[in-house]
């Protein structure tokens, strides 16, 4: 299986990230995508290519103007207010406050395009969330020249940035970005299967109201966890959309035996939907020893996963989300894609 990679995505890289009432060592760590490519490097799983530069287009396709404007200009206007610092939101548009109006002032900003605020913007943040796009876009477009699955490397991740927000280290929404990317080029449906362990809020946001991308998450229930206000069941869609999202909030705990029945019903949708083309939102989060998600996968499941993907049949494109114990996550991508080719 070819692979994507950006070295760019080493410009992601804060000092800290304000998680669980501390400021601590982030999360989103450079190491997590560099031990992904050496483990790639290592099984040779198969080529490695290099990003393409796709331009602000594709971007400007699924995310908004002026969202897009700020996410490139909010660091320097940071650095002029409070200097060299992470640049972090303190206040939002909650209830009863005005969402119709965008502050002049940066802060203001920070808090009107995010949800929340363990997401740190950094000097090199754009570059890093561009070239994370450019992963996926490149991917998609070689699966549109006729190869059958193709794994992007992305990093930053995407599934929780919608429109004109960003969250849960997300900028820019990868697997969005390349789905509309491939329906432009003539796809007439496109199936998203998000098996991170949090909700893909982003992605299911940009295509609710759509006909032509079939949302499927299964996730850790909202009521439990991040991101907290979005990905329970009851949500289907809407408009022209409706029926073409379906969501699976798990419980904390859930191991292979009862995520593979709930996995199951979701691969059944999207064979029964026959998309064009598969894109997987692939987090490796749901693994047990995880430091900041409650399922209990083991390493061998991801090879039973990534079998299970391949009973959809379609081509298949992987954009890589969150997973955050370092030093088995190689092992846990790599398995999910040697048990889809080896099927
Ligand atoms: C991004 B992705 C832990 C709070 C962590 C942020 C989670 C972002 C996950 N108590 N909150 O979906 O892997
Ligand atoms: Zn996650």
């Amino acid at each position: 299986m070819l692979t994507v990679y950006s070295p760019d995505h080493l410009y992601q890289n804060a000092q800290f990230e304000l998680i669980d009432g501390q400021l601590l060592p982030p999360v989103d760590t450079p190491k997590r995508v560099e031990a992904v490519l050496e483990k790639i490097e290592a099984i040779k799983l198969g080529e490695v290519l290099p990003a393409q530069e796709f331009g602000l287009d594709p971007i400007l396709r699924v995310h908004e103007d002026s969202f897009v404007n700020f996410l490139q200009n909010a660091w320097s206007d940071w650095v002029k207010e409070y200097g060299e610092k992470e640049a972090l939101p303190l206040n939002w548009p909650a209830r009863t406050l005005r969402q119709d109006k965008i502050p002049e002032a940066i802060d203001g900003k920070l808090g009107y395009y995010s949800f929340d605020a363990g997401t740190p913007i950094t000097a090199g943040t754009w570059r890093a969330a561009k070239a994370s796009a450019n992963v996926a876009l490149t991917a998609q477009q070689l699966l549109k020249t006729g190869e059958k699955t193709v794994f992007a490397l992305c990093r930053p991740p995407g599934h929780h940035a919608a429109k004109s927000l960003y969250g849960g280290y997300c900028f820019l929404n990868n697997a969005a970005i390349a789905t509309q990317a491939l329906l432009d080029a003539g796809a007439q449906r496109v199936g998203i299967l998000d098996v991170d362990y949090h909700h893909g809020n982003g992605t299911q946001d940009i295509f609710y109201h759509r006909n032509d991308v079939l949302f499927v998450s299964l996730h850790a229930d909202p009521r439990l966890d991040y991101p907290f206000y979005l990905g329970y069941e009851d949500e289907t869609g809407i408009g022209q959309g409706e029926g073409f999202n379906f969501n699976y909030p798990l419980p904390w705990g859930i191991r292979w035996p009862e995520y593979c029945q709930r996995l199951k019903q979701g691969i059944d949708l999207m064979i029964n939907y026959s998309p064009d083309v598969l894109v997987v939102s692939l987090g490796v989060d749901t693994y047990e020893h995880d430091p900041i998600a409650k399922f209990a996968l083991t390493t061998e499941d991801y090879l039973s996963l990534g079998k299970m993907l391949a009973s959809i049949n379609k081509p298949t494109l992987w954009v890589m989300e969150g997973g955050y114990a370092v030093p088995e996550i190689g092992n846990h991508i790599t398995n999910v894609l040697i048990g889809f080719e080896d099927n």
